[in-house]
């Protein structure tokens, strides 16, 4: 059985970060380990009033005790961290538990429509590009792209202006980027993936909707590193990312009233499982 550590927050209420990540990978069939980095009583995204408890330095005691148990793991997964001083401790992490033979995702979730998240700052994104410099797998939005490259956010751009971005992200050091949201027009939005050590960019769409739901890029990230951990191809693994994301989003509109805060991708598990044993 493969395992993996995901290293996030948990938002007690929202279906964000470790509340979508456990489930989902889980349902791949896959182990999945967890450090909590902080515990809110909601995400950030729309919630006001909300609780924060940082467990930043419950993270190096875990990772100890961890060592001294011998614990090794196929992939080490991060999304939201609450700040620059975990970032570097997540970072001493993938030098303890990072090897030849298992891969690193950092999912840099700081970012969306053009803005940061509340409590983000340039220094932030600073110590967030480093991070993504030592990961096998990046996968930034536009937004999140353009904060860690230092250019500006667009949404109107076009196939060689994405392939630009994704030669640039992976110049930070990361071989193999992943762009989410990706829409050269009205009608598809999806991922884009470019592998450095080979030249090849990969694409997959699906009918865009047009509707943005929260936890969507920590679906996809969930899904993409179960993927890989399961040995699909890069263009599987964005293929099988981007169906299940859109799934989720199509579920959600039916109920999009009730559950504006996230996805009801407990909905799509059953479809995530069959596309993971079709592929
Ligand atoms: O989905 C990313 C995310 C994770 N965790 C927290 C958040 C967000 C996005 O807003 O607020 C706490």
């Amino acid at each position: 059985m493969k395992k993996v550590v995901t290293i996030q927050d948990i938002s007690c209420f929202g279906k964000c970060s470790l509340t979508v990540a456990l489930p989902v990978i889980s349902a791949m069939g896959i182990e999945t380990a967890v450090i909590p980095t902080a515990v809110l009583s909601t995400h950030t995204g729309g919630f006001t009033g909300f609780t924060f408890r940082d467990l930043t330095s419950d993270i190096p005691a875990i990772a100890s005790h961890w060592k001294s148990l011998g614990l090794k793991f196929n992939a080490i997964y991060t999304g939201y961290l609450g700040s620059k001083e975990q970032i570097r401790i997540v970072s001493d992490f993938f030098d303890d538990f990072g090897t030849e033979d298992n891969f690193i995702v950092c999912d840099p979730a700081m970012a969306d429509g053009g803005k940061l998240y509340t409590g983000f700052t340039g220094d932030f994104v600073d110590e967030m590009k480093k991070l993504c410099g030592k990961a096998d797998y990046i996968i930034p939005n536009m937004t999140e792209a353009a904060f860690l490259l230092g250019i500006p956010y667009t949404e109107n751009y076009d196939r060689a202006y994405a392939e630009d971005v994704l030669r640039k992200l992976a110049e930070l050091g990361c071989p193999t980027p992943v762009l989410t949201g990706v829409h050269f027009d009205n009608e598809k939005q999806g991922a884009a993936a470019y592998d450095s050590r080979t030249g090849e960019f990969f694409y997959s769409f699906r009918d865009n909707i047009d509707k943005t739901v929260h936890g969507t890029g920590d679906i996809f990230s969930s899904v993409f590193t179960g993927a890989i951990a399961l040995g699909k191809s890069l263009q599987e693994a964005i293929d099988i990312s981007v169906n299940y994301t859109a799934d989720c989003i199509e579920a959600t509109l039916d109920c999009f009233d009730e559950q504006w805060y996230g996805s009801c991708f407990e909905l799509c598990l059953g479809k995530l499982i069959s596309y993971v044993n079709r592929e």
